[in-house]
C-alpha cells in the first residue's frame, strides 16, 4: 500500500494524548487511513506571518504521521481564504449567486496561494505516494503539482454542493476551476446531483463529456469523477451518545426539559442552513399546534463561523434578533419556546441532546451532505427514537429514506412536518429509524474513505 499524503485547508492535528471523541468523524476516518499507510497530512496552521513571506513548513509527527503545517500571509489570508474560497466559491456552490463577489486581487489569490502550496508539498512527496486533496479551497493544487512535474495519483474531494452549469458559469474564472478538476486522477462529489451537474457543466461549457463508466474528458485529459457519500462513525458514536446521558450536563438539560418535548437543530451559523426559515417554521408551528403551546421546546445550537465575513457577521444578528423576536412574542412566564446557544458544544454534549430530543431539525437550503442529520439518527435510542425532519436539498435527502422530507422554504410544509414527528406513533418511528441505521452502519465513514482510494488506486 503506498503513502497516503492528505492535502486540507485546515488540519486536525490532535492534541497528544487527546481523546479521539473530540475530533469528527471525517479526521478520524482521515487519521485511522493516514496512521495504517503513514504519511502526510498538509494544510493552513491557522496563523498569517503578516506580511512577511511564511517561514518553514512546520512539521510534527506523531505515529506514522506527519502535520505539516505553513502559515500565510494576511494577504494571502484576505484573498484566498475569505476573499474567493468563502465569498466566492462557496456561495457560489451553494447556489446563492447574488451573495458572490468576484474581485481580481481575490481570484489572483487563490490561485497563487494553490501554487504556494504546490511548492511547498512537493519537496515532501515521494514518488509512490497516492495524494488525496480535500475541499473547494484547493481545487487548482493538482493543476498546479502537474506543472511541476509531479506524476503521482492524485484525487479529490469536493465535500459541498456542485452547482449547475448556469449557476457556474456566473462565474468569472469558472473555466479555469473546471480545468484544475481536470487534472486529477478522480474526482469525488457527496451525491448522483453534483456529479451530473458536474457533467453538465462540462458540457455546457463545451470543454467534454461523460465518456461513461464514471470516466471523463476535458480537453486532452481523461480523468474519473463518482460519488462517494460521506458517512459518520455510526458504531462509535451510537455508543458514544448512549453513554453521552449520564453527562452532568446533559442531566441538567433533560431536567430542564421534564414533561416537555425537545427539538434540536446544530448548525455552523451559515446561510446555506436555513435557520431563519427554520425558525419561521417553528414559530409557524406553535401557532398552528396550540395543543403543542408550552410543551416543546427548540434548542438551537450554533457556533458562530467565518465571522470575519460581512455576510456571516450580518447573519449572526438576524437570526439572534429573530429567536428573540419569537421568544417576546410566544413565550409566557413560565416558558421559553427557543433557546438558541451561540457557540459550540463539546462533542459528548451533543451526542447527549441529539439522544434526548424528539425530533432532528435538519433544514439546509443547500448543503453538500450534512453530518449532523446523520449523527442525530446514530444517537437515538432503539427502544424510542426520535423523528429526523429533513431537507430535501442536503445530500443526506438522497441517502436517508426514513427522514420527514421537507422543502426548507415551504414554512408551512416544514411547521406541519414538525407536527407530524411529534405526533408519530412509535412503531412508524422505529421503522423509519432502523431503515436509516441500518443504511448508516453499512455506509459509515470508513467505507468511504476505503471506496475513494480503492477507486483512486485502481
Ligand atoms: C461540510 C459540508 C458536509 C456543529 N456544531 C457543533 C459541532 N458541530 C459539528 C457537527 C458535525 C459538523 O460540525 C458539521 O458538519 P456538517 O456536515 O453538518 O456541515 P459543514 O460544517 O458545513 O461541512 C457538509 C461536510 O463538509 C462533510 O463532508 O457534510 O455538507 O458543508 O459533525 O456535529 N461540534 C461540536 N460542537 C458544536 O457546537 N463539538
Amino acid at each position: 500500500m503506498s503513502r497516503l499524503v492528505v492535502v486540507s485547508n485546515r488540519v486536525p492535528v490532535p492534541e497528544k494524548g487527546g481523546a479521539a471523541a473530540s475530533a469528527g468523524g471525517l479526521a478520524v476516518a482521515l487519521l485511522a487511513a493516514l496512521q495504517e499507510r503513514g504519511g502526510i497530512w498538509m494544510g493552513w496552521s491557522g496563523k498569517s506571518s503578516g506580511d512577511n513571506e511564511p517561514g518553514p513548513l512546520s512539521l510534527e509527527e506523531q505515529g506514522k504521521i506527519t502535520f505539516a503545517l505553513t502559515d500565510l500571509t494576511e494577504k494571502d489570508v484576505d484573498e484566498y481564504y475569505f476573499g474567493f474560497a468563502n465569498r466566492v466559491l462557496w456561495p457560489i456552490c451553494h447556489y446563492r449567486l447574488d451573495l458572490a463577489e468576484y474581485g481580481r486581487k481575490e481570484m489572483a489569490g487563490y490561485f497563487r496561494v494553490n501554487r504556494f502550496f504546490a511548492h511547498r508539498l512537493a519537496p515532501l512527496l515521494k514518488p509512490d505516494d497516492t495524494i488525496w486533496i480535500h475541499d473547494y479551497h484547493l481545487i487548482p493544487l493538482a493543476a498546479e503539482l502537474r506543472q511541476m512535474g509531479v506524476k503521482n495519483r492524485i484525487g479529490f474531494f469536493h465535500h459541498i454542493p456542485w452547482p449547475p452549469a448556469d449557476v457556474l458559469a456566473a462565474m468569472p474564472v469558472h473555466e479555469e476551476i473546471m480545468r484544475g478538476l481536470a487534472a486529477y486522477d478522480l474526482v469525488g462529489f457527496q451525491t448522483d446531483h453534483d456529479l451530473e451537474n458536474f457533467a453538465g457543466c462540462l458540457r455546457r461549457e463545451e470543454m467534454g463529456d461523460a465518456l461513461g463508466d464514471g470516466r471523463f474528458n476535458s480537453g486532452d485529459k481523461i480523468f474519473k469523477g463518482g460519488v462517494y457519500g460521506i458517512g459518520i462513525e455510526t458504531e462509535a458514536f451510537a455508543k458514544f451518545a448512549r453513554k453521552a446521558v449520564s453527562h452532568a450536563m446533559v442531566h441538567k438539560a433533560k431536567e430542564s426539559i421534564i414533561g416537555r418535548d425537545l427539538i434540536i437543530g446544530v448548525d455552523r451559523l451559515d446561510y446555506s442552513k436555513g435557520l431563519t426559515q427554520r425558525i419561521d417554521a417553528f414559530e409557524r408551528f406553535v401557532l398552528n399546534n396550540p395543543a403543542h403551546q408550552r410543551n416543546v421546546t427548540y434548542l438551537q445550537v450554533t457556533p458562530k463561523s467565518r465571522s470575519e465575513v460581512p455576510e456571516y457577521e450580518q447573519m449572526q444578528r438576524t437570526v439572534a434578533e429573530q429567536a428573540g423576536r419569537v421568544n417576546g412574542a410566544l413565550g409566557t412566564v413560565d416558558w421559553v419556546p427557543i433557546r438558541y446557544i451561540n457557540r459550540s458544544l463539546s462533542r459528548p454534549i451533543l451526542a447527549g441532546l441529539y439522544r434526548l430530543a424528539k425530533v432532528g431539525l435538519v433544514t439546509p437550503l443547500r448543503d453538500g451532505m450534512n453530518l449532523v442529520a446523520k449523527e442525530y439518527v446514530a444517537a437515538q435510542n432503539p427502544d424510542d427514537p426520535g423523528v429526523l425532519v429533513l431537507s430535501r436539498f442536503a445530500g443526506a435527502a438522497r441517502e436517508l429514506k426514513g427522514a420527514l422530507l421537507v422543502n426548507p422554504y415551504d414554512i408551512v410544509g416544514t411547521a406541519n412536518a414538525i407536527a407530524r414527528a411529534l405526533n408519530m406513533p412509535l412503531e412508524e418511528r422505529q421503522e423509519r429509524w432502523q431503515r436509516m441505521m441500518d443504511y448508516l452502519l453499512e455506509h459509515d465513514v470508513s467505507r468511504w474513505c476505503d471506496d475513494f482510494l480503492n477507486d483512486l488506486a485502481a
